[in-house]
């Protein structure tokens, strides 16, 4: 029984559209609840993605990394406290807070234009992003060491700060034009790469995945406690393919490119879901929709298997990562983001916390600024039975990311 989840993702991603001027890139990785594994008991760092991809002694991580910035060790592993000897290349690293984000003050990054940011190819500038990785607020407590944690690549600053304009731009033509509808289905499209027959083989039922689409509608129309948003899911297709390579896919590997580019149906409105084993024990990741324009073939949602309804990976199996990855899928970024930096997760009405919770922690309040931590919000990382809800804020947010991406 896997005992972590760990969202990782894909920051190749990003630095490529931080390089073309497109934005965004996300992809969650979550972790240690490989089936019936035995990585599920290596301790989980969530803010140390790298930690636990060390410990385990998979094989599978030995995946080639897909882009080009994942084979570039990154300055900012030189950051990571807890490891400092790390080599593995995992773009999950990008999640360790730089130390010094939340201290730069730089007032011009908040003005930073897209073209400047477009103009300026040095993948380094990630390391400077405020918003780049967890910006743990030093004042608070260090994260818990076990629990979910995700892939999804953070935006730096700049990258940030682009979709933002972008969504921004969508408001202004939003308010002066008709209004979005109230509905907005969404075909989805399953896939389901597994071992081999049965269960234990990634070979989901057709069960799960209808479970996992209930879940989906329930938690976007906020029957699960939080914000209804306007999205609805409606399945489209279940197609099943047996590939032993990409069943042990990595983030960002060749195997994911491989089989999404043999998988991949529809446009930027189909949300295409690839079940499937993954590797460094993560939970899944998705892409954020500003990447899709450039990269279409990755657009996407990549889930573990067994975190569907029904799975085997308990406390995470009740369909919650699919409900996280979407969220990522609709642009919407972790609620620790920036930790307690004023920008956090870009949405207004979730509190900034300073890290993820991972027990569901009442009361919990890691940033001063006012609001106790979201630790109930679907971008959180705790387990599914605590994750219930979107905030008003973050359904906007998907809204018009919809509106300026996907429709
Ligand atoms: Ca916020
Ligand atoms: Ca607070
Ligand atoms: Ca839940
Ligand atoms: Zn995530």
């Amino acid at each position: 029984m896997p005992t972590n989840r760990r969202w990782g993702y894909t920051s190749a991603l990003a630095l490529t559209l931080f390089a073309t001027g497109l934005v965004g890139a996300g992809g969650c990785v979550v972790g240690g609840a490989a089936e019936g594994d035995e990585h599920g008991a290596v301790p989980d760092h969530a803010n140390d993605l790298a930690g636990e991809v060390m410990a385990d002694p998979d094989p599978e991580e030995q995946a080639v990394p897909k882009r080009p910035v994942d084979a570039d060790p990154d300055p900012e592993e030189q950051l990571a406290p807890k490891v400092p000897t790390d080599a593995d290349p995992d773009p999950e690293e990008q999640l360790t807070p730089p130390p010094g984000a939340m201290a730069d003050p730089d007032p011009e990054e908040q003005t930073t234009p897209p073209a400047e940011a477009m103009a300026d190819p040095d993948p380094e500038d990630q390391n400077n992003d405020p918003s780049g990785g967890y910006s743990i607020d030093p004042s608070t407590p260090p994260p818990a060491p076990q629990g979910r944690s995700c892939g999804t690549a953070d935006l730096t600053r700049a990258e940030a700060l682009i979709v933002e304009a972008q969504l921004a731009e969508t408001r202004l033509l939003e308010a002066a034009n008709a209004a979005p509808p109230a509905v907005i289905v969404i075909p989805v499209a399953f896939h389901v790469i597994n071992k081999g027959a049965g269960v234990g083989n990634g070979n989901v039922t057709d069960q799960m995945i209808h479970d996992q689409m209930e879940v989906l509608n329930e938690s976007y129309a906020g029957l699960t406690g939080g914000a209804p948003t306007r999205f609805q899911f409606e399945l489209l297709s279940i197609d099943r393919v047996t590939n032993a390579d990409w069943y042990n896919m990595g983030a960002g590997s060749l195997q994911e490119t491989e089989a999404k580019s043999a998988l991949r149906v529809g446009g930027p409105e189909t949300l295409n879901i690839y079940t499937a084993n993954l590797l460094g024990g993560l939970l899944g990741w998705a892409t954020f929709p500003s990447y899709y324009e450039q990269f279409p073939h990755e657009d996407g949602v990549v889930l573990l298997h067994s975190s569907l309804p029904g799975g085997s990976a308990a406390p995470y199996n009740l369909g919650d990562t699919g409900t996280h990855e979407v969220g990522h899928w609709m642009h919407l970024f972790h609620t620790f983001q920036g930790g307690c930096d004023k920008y956090n997760d870009y949405v207004l009405d979730t509190p900034a916390e300073a890290s993820p919770d991972f027990n569901c922690t009442a009361g919990r309040d890691t940033c001063s600024a006012a609001g106790l931590d979201p630790i109930h919000n679907f971008m959180d990382y705790s387990d599914d039975e605590c994750l219930n809800g979107f905030s008003p804020g973050q359904a906007e947010r998907m809204l018009t990311a919809w509106q300026t991406y996907r429709r």
